[in-house]
C-alpha cells in the first residue's frame, strides 16, 4: 500500500516536474507541489523538503531557489528514495472535565511539543447517543451509563493527531486509565486524580483509531499538510 502511494507520488511528481520546465511561474509550481504533497499523504514528509524549497518567497531570489530546488527534488523522487514512514493517525478527545478545567492548551501542547501534527480539531457537545457509540465496547461495564452521561454533559475537544507511532505513544503521553496509577509526567498523572474524571481519551489501537476518527470527523475535516518542522522531527542518518 505505502509503496503504491510512493510510486504514484513519484509519478505525479515527475509529471509535475516535466510540466514545470515549460511553466513560467514559480508560484504555479508551488501550488502544484503543495497539492501533490496533500494527495500523497503517506509521502508528505519525504516530499516536504522539495516543497519547502519550492515554497520560498516568490521574490527574485525565489526564481533562483526554484530553479535549484526542482532538479534536486526530481533526482530524489525519480530514484525512488522516498522513505516515507507510515504516518498513523489517532483520535484524541479532551473530555468535559479537561475543557472546564482550562486544560485544552496544556494537553494540545504536550502532543505538539512531542512532534505530533494536529490534522483535525473541533469543539462539540456530543449527544448521549453519540457518547454510547463512542464507548460501545464498554456497554457491559457498570459505569457505562454514567460515563456516557458525563461525556455528553459538556463541550469536548475532538482532535486527530498524526505522526510516527502516534497511537501507541499517544497512550503513553496520556498515561494509565486510573490517574492514581498514571506515572508523573503523563497527562493523567500530572493533571487528574480520579478515574471518572481523567480528562482525556485516546484511541487504543489502529482499528479503534480508524473507527473513532470516522465517528467524530468527516473525511474533509481531516487536513493533510506538510509541517515545516517535519524535516527536523524525522530523519534517517
Ligand atoms: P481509557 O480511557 O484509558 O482507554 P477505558 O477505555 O478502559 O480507558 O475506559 C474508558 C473510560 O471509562 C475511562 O477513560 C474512564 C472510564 N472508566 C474506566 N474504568 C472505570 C471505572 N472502573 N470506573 C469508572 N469509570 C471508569
Ligand atoms: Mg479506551
Amino acid at each position: 500500500m505505502s509503496s503504491q502511494i510512493l510510486r504514484s507520488a513519484s509519478r505525479a511528481a515527475r509529471t509535475l516536474l516535466s510540466s514545470s520546465r515549460t511553466s513560467s511561474s514559480v508560484g504555479q509550481w508551488r501550488t502544484v507541489a503543495a497539492a501533490t504533497a496533500t494527495v500523497a499523504r503517506g509521502s508528505a514528509r519525504s516530499l516536504s523538503s522539495f516543497c519547502y524549497k519550492a515554497d520560498l518567497k516568490s521574490t527574485s531570489m525565489g526564481w533562483f531557489y526554484g530553479a535549484l530546488a526542482v532538479p534536486a527534488g526530481a533526482y530524489m523522487l525519480q530514484d525512488q528514495q522516498l522513505q516515507a514512514a507510515e504516518l498513523e493517525r489517532t483520535f484524541i478527545a479532551i473530555k468535559p472535565d479537561g475543557v472546564q478545567r482550562g486544560l485544552i492548551s496544556e494537553i494540545i501542547s504536550r502532543f505538539e511539543k512531542k512532534g505530533f501534527k494536529l490534522v483535525a480539531i473541533k469543539i462539540m457537545i456530543p449527544s448521549k447517543d453519540f457518547a454510547q457509540k463512542h464507548y460501545h465496547d464498554l456497554k457491559e461495564r457498570p459505569f457505562f451509563n454514567g460515563l456516557c452521561d458525563f461525556l455528553s454533559s459538556g463541550p469536548v475537544v475532538a482532535m486527530v493527531w498524526e505522526g510516527e507511532g502516534v497511537i501507541k505513544y499517544g497512550r503513553k503521553l496520556i498515561g494509565a486509565t486510573d490517574p492514581q496509577k498514571s506515572e508523573p509526567g503523563t497527562i493523567r498523572g500530572d493533571l487528574a486524580v480520579g478515574v471518572g474524571r481523567n480528562i482525556i481519551h485516546g484511541s487504543d489501537g489502529s482499528e479503534t483509531a480508524k473507527d473513532e476518527i470516522a465517528l467524530w470527523f468527516t473525511p474533509w475535516e481531516l487536513v493533510s499538510y506538510t509541517s515545516n518542522a517535519e524535516k527536523w522531527i524525522y530523519g534517517i542518518n
